[in-house]
């Protein structure tokens, strides 16, 4: 007995509930009504966004919180254009999330007949910023593309997907059933030659450092051994923060861009890297990171293996089962860190170089850290509090603070903390952004007053855009484009709906900040920069 037909749309949307995903972000059209009769069908929460882009973030959200892949839905050509950002975001930070788009109908594409949404190859818009990018014609072809588009999203880096279907085979009908798709597979195993030739250059080092990044995230007691054993000390990058807590004696925390970080790796000699690309986008600097000790590097991606920073001993596999095989029999001496002193001393050392404007920040940070519990969690936009904030904001376990690291994408921060809250609704869940960059995504608030749901954004208003500013005067550039005329962000909040206050001093962000995380709904702070007391 043959199961009674389903529409291609509601297969898909079944193939997606049969493996993890609970809740698709997206903004239904007439193309793709029939994956909306598929979330019916399947009962799969939905969540209305303002802007496609939006649903892309809020799903990164979603999926850093969680550490497990993530939805949205978009129509045809603009809905997918207007997603690009938000993919190529999550692809730069290794972030699984699926765009499931429709298309024209089949007979029209490629044709340029000027049908509604028309893209010449709405795919390779897509393949360009997404790790695999299909684009079905037949209904098998459905089940083949959601099972490679799983593979990508649950491979060793994971990284975002894409699959676009005609809007007339969404509506076709099929007798294919879900399957449960391959599960993420094991940690790949270290290349044992190589492990051992790590481990002959660790044993050796007087000065061991060590570099993780977010392909570590799972190392911390590894690491805690090494670090512990050897005397040595760790640097994270932002996607690797916290994954020793930053209180540790040997953490020097996400500090990869400041000179004293970077003197004391040059002063190792021995580098090992973990899980880290090692980008442009980890140092903030485009000059190359000074490495002139032994480098050991390891990681899963074969790509970064064979990168400008040539390693001594390149290791493919897993960092945290690495790490944990090297941890294994390391053996124990003291000379540099007892001699050199603890992390506190140098992150001091880089607080004491802050400018002003640095120091009200700080203490800015300092007032968002006591607001929140060990496990509340900060989604940062690309603003100049965020930047100090990568290295400056104390986290004591890793996954609770995040930042558009590696495609910098304003606008990243409310949505993306929308989507962190509806995965995790007992956290506490702040945005921190700019007030130009805020401005780019501010439309979200209506999709928090919506879910009635508890986020706090802050807005760090400096009136300005800050760090372009800045920079533009560092380079004799007379600042031209970098004043906006703010809105009334309070009385924006209001009209929305939220919750809001305007703050001046580090006490009343944390008074604001408590009051906002206990009350339902979203609430906007307002910091103003230009008077803001530290304490
Ligand atoms: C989509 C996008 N457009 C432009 C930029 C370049 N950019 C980076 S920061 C910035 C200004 C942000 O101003 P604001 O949000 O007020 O932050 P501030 O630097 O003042 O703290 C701009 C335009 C970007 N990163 N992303
Ligand atoms: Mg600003």
């Amino acid at each position: 007995m043959s199961a009674a037909p389903w529409t291609v749309g509601r297969y898909v949307v079944e193939t997606l509930a049969a493996n993890g995903i609970d809740t698709v972000f997206g903004i239904p059209g007439v193309h793709n009504l029939e994956l909306y009769r598929g979330l019916e069908l399947a009962r799969l929460r939905h969540v209305l966004v303002r802007h496609e882009q939006n649903a892309g973030f809020a799903a990164d959200g979603y999926a850093r919180a969680t550490a497990h892949p993530a939805a949205a839905f978009v129509i045809s050509g603009p809905g997918v254009s207007n997603a690009l950002t938000a993919l190529a975001q999550a692809y730069s930070d290794s972030v699984p999330l699926l765009l499931v788009a429709s298309s024209p109908v089949r007979r029209s594409l490629g044709q340029r007949w000027g049908v509604l949404h028309e893209l010449h190859d709405q795919r390779a818009l897509a393949a360009d910023v997404t790790a695999y990018a299909g684009s079905a014609r037949t209904p098998e072809q459905v089940r083949d593309q959601l099972r490679a588009a799983f593979a990508a999203l649950r491979g060793h880096r994971p990284r975002p997907a894409y699959l676009d279907i005609p809007l007339d085979l969404l509506a076709e009908s099929t007798v294919l059933r879900p399957q449960a798709l391959p599960a993420a597979p094991p940690p790949l195993a270290p290349d044992g030659g190589a492990l051992l030739a790590a481990a002959g250059l660790l044993a050796t080092a007087q000065r061991p450092l060590f570099i993780a990044g977010g392909g570590a995230r799972a190392a911390g007691a590894a690491l805690r051994t090494l670090l512990e054993a050897t005397d040595g000390y760790l640097v994270t990058t932002v996607a690797g923060k916290g994954v020793v807590a930053e209180s540790h004696p040997a953490n020097l925390g996400a500090t990869l861009p400041y000179r004293p970080t970077q003197e004391r790796i040059a002063a190792a000699d021995v580098v090992l890297a973990a899980g880290t690309e090692l980008s442009e986008t980890d140092l903030y600097t485009t000059t190359r990171l000074p490495v002139p000790g032994r480098l050991i590097r390891l990681d899963t991606d074969p790509v970064k293996l064979g990168d400008h920073y040539e390693a001594d001993v390149a290791v493919r596999g897993d960092a945290a089962t690495g790490l944990q095989i090297l941890a294994g029999d390391v053996r124990a001496r003291r000379g540099w860190r007892s001699g050199e002193g603890d992390a506190a001393a140098h992150r001091s050392r880089i607080e004491a170089q802050l400018d002003g404007p640095g120091r009200s920040m700080l203490a800015a940070l300092r007032a968002l850290r006591a607001a929140l519990p060990a496990d509340g969690v900060v989604f940062s936009d690309m603003t100049q509090i965020a930047y100090l904030g990568n290295f400056a904001f104390g986290a004591e376990r890793p996954g609770v603070w995040f930042h558009p690291s590696g495609y910098g994408a304003l606008g990243y921060a409310l949505p993306a903390a929308i989507g962190a809250k509806i995965a995790q609704p007992q956290r506490a869940v702040v945005a921190l952004a700019g007030d130009f960059g805020v401005q780019f995504t501010l439309q979200e608030l209506a999709t928090a007053v919506e879910l009635d749901l508890s986020v706090a954004l802050v807005v760090w208003n400096n009136g300005a855009l800050g760090q372009i500013r800045d920079d533009m005067r560092a380079a004799g550039i007379a600042p031209v484009g970098v004043v906006a005329r703010n809105p009334d962000f309070v009385a924006l909040a209001s009209a929305y709906d939220a919750g809001s206050a305007r703050v001046h001093s580090a006490a009343a962000l944390t008074d604001e900040l408590r009051a906002a995380l206990d009350r339902p709904g979203p609430t906007l702070i307002e910091v103003v920069a230009a008077d803001f007391r530290d304490s």
